[in-house]
């Protein structure tokens, strides 16, 4: 499909009505982007499109504690859609229908699915997802999936790029809450890293609480391709965030408490944290070699500090790290002090070092620019500078990689090229494929935890605030606010040109196979029959949906019966989704173009109910619905 930016003659609108003006009501005058349609009209990168004119990239973007994936189109920031993930969804039916509950399931520990059960429920409600990255092949984007952690309850999800759907989800054994994670870049993804933030006991059984020595970390690599568990690492010391190089040798870690504190004294007692480097082949080797404990059904080795060390390398940091990120030229990794105003550089070149010779692991540090107070991460242009975010200044600063190495040998060069103003504390930013080996230096999101004064009131509870950042030359210019939910934590921005999605559904897509195997089962064509299977008190209703009409206008079930309805959309015309929603039984769920949905539903209620599309597809999308009739028991 070819993507079409189409002109349409219309003028570029100032973005006076849009945020000026709603910061002037805010009575921050002052803090408003009084020069802003000028700057605009300046020159430099185009942001605003008019109305038809499509995005020249795809921003995926987390959503914290919300627990979804979002897509937005940049440099517009209009939001495209969300994509359902670890959080219900009420439109999709995600959380509800078979064919979610099963991907929302499957992947749970039988210890989780026990846990829950005693609570009455099958899988978790809620998620905090962080990280969303896309794999890579040779480096750059690849277009097939989208990865993503989920913090609260220790699981990884993959979203299918085809289709914009989420097909797996993993919970991750032994580990504790994963936080930073990231996909190999070479040769491809291939691994999924994932960090596990909290420590624990290894084998966490309620025998320990008040020994520390025997809280532990675990550092997991996933296989993408199988969305399972391919070998895990013992660490010293909690993990943050997680990067790797472009030659598929090294990962990353960053460590906010090496002291292994439990409270936050301790866990800030020391000046010197660390990164950890794994070093990936020999711990495949070590796996091969049988050098692992097998742990709820996983392979551990062993890389704590201290040993007599193949796996990992631990190389100390200032204060509380932070963010990692690897730098396009493929040799520098950035780490992000947090406590500490520097970030320091590695250079992957020296690493070999480390574990060949022992070399000291500070000699793979080759820069460590002071930059402003609260550095949490890094983003790159493509040219060789680095765009960090400066929390407690409220700030994001770009420099230049050589000229802080340089500066690191004696040279007496400035690497800071410039600063600007964000509003207000930023955490995670990202540029356009800034990621990938293919940063291209036009965009920078700056993800800001507080708005402040930048939008209307709405209550206690504020939106945060995402800023556009034009980075086409020196001197940074924000030129979009940005209100979001809670909570973005990060994104990345892909050229439009490595995404490609389908705009109806293969009829022999993986997500709808149980269904389509039931109906085979039922001798039921899902294309063409509508009709009603009884088995013992299991009913399954299955029907077609054409625009504007469901293939059943009515079914009868008794009271009590388990009610299954399959509803296949016939439909084959982009955008043309329907929707099933069972009134007053809470049963809903989308059915986009030739999919087949299905939900499951005890039908306890005697009397009419009219199922109706809950979708908007048709002028006579009101009259799309039908009767279930559910005859009293014993009738
Ligand atoms: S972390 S604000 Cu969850 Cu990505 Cu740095
Ligand atoms: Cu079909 Cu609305």
């Amino acid at each position: 499909m070819e993507h079409e930016t189409e002109k349409k003659g219309v003028s570029r609108r100032g973005l006076l009505g849009g945020t000026a003006g709603a910061a002037l009501v805010g009575g921050m005058g002052a803090l408003a982007y009084g020069s802003l349609p000028a700057r605009a009209a300046e020159g430099g990168a185009k942001n605003e499109l008019a109305p038809g004119e499509l995005d020249e990239y795809y921003g995926f973007w987390s959503s914290g504690q919300s627990g979804e994936l979002r897509i937005l189109g940049i440099p517009s920031m209009r939001e495209l859609m969300r994509v359902p993930v670890f959080n219900r969804c009420s439109a999709t039916g995600w959380g509800q229908t078979n064919e979610s509950l099963k991907i929302l399931t499957e992947g749970l520990t039988e210890e989780t699915k026990a846990m829950l059960a005693v609570q009455g429920k099958v899988t978790y409600d809620n998620g905090d997802l962080h990280h969303p990255h896309m794999s890579f092949t040779e480096g750059t984007y690849d277009g097939r999936y989208l990865f993503m952690n989920d913090k609260a309850n220790t699981r990884v999800a993959r979203v299918r790029c085809d289709v914009m759907k989420c097909d797996k989800i993993i919970e991750i054994p032994n580990a504790h809450d994963i936080h930073g994670m990231r996909p190999q870049k070479y040769p491809r993804t291939g691994y999924v890293f994932a960090n596990s933030e909290h420590e624990a006991p290894l084998v966490n059984d309620g025998k320990i609480l008040d020994d520390p020595s025997q809280y532990v970390n675990i550092f997991s690599a996933i296989d993408g391709d199988k969305m399972e568990v391919a070998w895990q690492v013992i660490v010293t010391g909690n993990l943050d965030n997680v990067d790797c190089d472009y030659q598929g040798n090294y990962a990353f870690s960053t460590s906010y408490n090496s002291e292994n504190g439990m409270n936050l004294a301790e866990m800030t007692a020391s000046e010197l944290d660390h990164v950890v480097v794994f070093n990936i082949k020999e711990i495949e080797k070590g796996i091969a070699a049988g050098d692992f404990q097998e742990l709820n059904g996983v392979k551990v080795v062993d890389g704590r500090k201290g040993k007599d060390q193949k796996y990992t390398r631990y190389i100390p940091i200032p204060n509380s790290p932070h963010g990692v990120n690897a730098a396009p030229d493929k040799q520098h990794i950035v780490i992000n002090g947090k406590l500490s105003p520097t970030v320091s550089i590695i250079d992957v070149t020296k690493l070999d070092a480390l574990f060949s010779d022992n070399a000291d692991p500070r000699s793979a540090v080759v820069g460590e620019p002071q930059l402003g107070l609260g550095p949490l991460h890094t983003a790159f242009d493509g040219q060789g500078n680095a765009f960090t975010t400066l929390f407690l200044d409220s700030q994001v600063v770009k420099w230049n990689i050589d000229k802080a190495i340089r500066a690191y040998a004696g040279e007496a060069v400035d690497p800071i090229i410039s600063k600007v103003d964000v509003q207000y504390q930023p955490g995670h930013n990202s540029t356009s494929m800034g990621e990938t080996s293919e940063a291209d230096g036009k965009w920078l999101i700056s993800m800001n935890k507080f708005s402040k004064d930048r939008f209307l009131n709405v209550g206690p509870l504020k939106p945060e605030n995402e800023q556009l950042i034009d980075i086409s030359s020196d001197e940074m210019k924000v030129v979009h606010d940005g209100p979001t939910f809670a909570e973005p934590h990060d994104s990345i921005i892909v050229h439009r040109s490595k995404v490609n999605p389908a705009t109806a559904w293969k009829r022999d897509d993986p997500m709808f196979a149980d269904a389509v195997a039931q109906a085979k089962a039922d001798g039921v064509d899902l294309e063409s029959d509508c009709t009603v299977i009884r088995d013992g008190n299991k009913v399954r209703v299955y029907m077609w949906s054409v625009a504007p009409t469901f293939g059943l206008e009515k079914f009868t079930v008794k009271q009590g019966d388990e009610v299954t309805v399959y509803v296949t959309n016939l439909d084959d015309i982009d955008d043309l989704t329907h929707g099933f929603c069972m009134s007053n039984h809470g049963v809903a769920m989308e059915v986009a173009p030739q999919a087949t949905a299905s939900v499951t539903f005890i039908a306890e209620r005697p009397g009419v109910h009219w199922f109706y599309c809950q979708w908007f597809c048709h002028a006579l999308h009101m009259e799309m619905r039908g009767r279930m009739f559910v005859e009293p028991r014993g009738a």
